[in-house]
């Protein structure tokens, strides 16, 4: 039996930050505990991810990216998941967008967490460039999963902490006016004791919702933690729903996990400990 027949595989395309658990370091465990294959294409070594170190490293290797492209070409490889993370410049968004074109294929899926920013700003050292490279790129994308900022800078809104059910329905039809077929937004709270995700299908105009307790902290890499297993899930075959019910779960887990060390919130969240869970909560999601 061929390993394709066997496992799905996923690529995950993003930074590797080498300390401060998030992008590569977070995707590669959770997706492969999830029991899948999974492929990376390294976009930029930095020595810390850039929201909370000073003086990181930065090595971009864009220009590795059409090679591994190439070569993968060569070698007939194909993806059940693609998805993409953390992007440090409008010239490897486009990069990125091409490797779409060369794997998207009409059995595959492509998730694009457009990580740019948090609490209302963009991260170090991005532009609205790089915004606008975002929007192109989610109009190629099956699933787009911005947080609140995120959302707005796509959008071309300011930034609200109106998170209220009508403003999240707002939002998700005015994201999948960008093209993407399903748009999941993160970080969703309509009141002080649960926060979550919602999730929107315009083929039906139906909205989808999952909550877990809120804590108030903030995290580093937790959206890569919910992408990473929302990309999974969808990867084995489960619903929108299912899907995001998992992700939410999850990430709430690993933010509990993480309380008693938050003090050091940019060192990422100890996602490490609740790997075991996250293995029962995919079985126990029925098909
Ligand atoms: O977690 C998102 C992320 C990924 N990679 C790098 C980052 C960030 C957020 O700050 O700096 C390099």
């Amino acid at each position: 039996m061929k390993v394709e027949m066997l496992m799905k595989r996923a690529v995950t395309i993003q930074d590797i930050s080498c300390f401060g658990k998030c992008s590569l370091t977070v995707a590669l465990p959770i997706i492969s505990a999830m029991g899948i294959e999974t492929a990376v294409i390294p976009t930029a070594v930095l020595s810390t991810h850039t929201g909370g170190f000073e003086g990181y490293t930065f090595r971009d290797l864009t220009g590795d990216i059409p090679e591994i492209t190439a070569h993968w070409n060569k070698l007939g490889l194909g993806f059940d998941a693609i998805y993409t993370g953390y992007l440090g410049s409008p010239a490897q968004v486009e990069i990125v967008s091409d490797f779409f074109d060369k794997f998207n294929t009409p059995d595959n899926f492509i998730v694009v967490d457009p990580v740019m920013g948090d609490a209302g700003r963009l991260y170090s050292g991005f532009t609205s460039e790089l915004v606008e490279g975002m929007r192109r790129l989610c109009s190629k994308a099956d699933y787009v999963i911005p947080n609140l900022t995120e959302a707005s800078f796509l959008l071309g809104i300011p930034y609200s902490e109106d998170n209220s059910e009508a403003n999240t329905k707002d939002m998700l039809k005015r994201l999948a006016e960008l093209g993407c077929r399903y748009p999941v937004l993160t970080g969703v709270r309509w009141n002080d004791k649960e926060q979550g995700a919602a999730a929107y299908d315009p083929e039906t105009d139906t909205y989808c919702f999952a909550f877990g307790e809120h804590v108030n902290r903030q995290m580093h890499g937790t959206g890569d933690i919910f992408a990473s297993v929302f990309t999974g899930a969808v990867a084995l075959g489960k619903s929108l729903p299912q899907a995001l019910d998992l992700s939410v779960k999850f990430t709430t887990d690993c933010i509990k996990a993480t309380l008693p060390v938050a003090d050091e919130v940019w060192y990422g969240s100890c996602f490490e400990l609740c790997l075991g869970d996250l293995i029962k909560y995919v079985n126990e999601a029925a098909q």
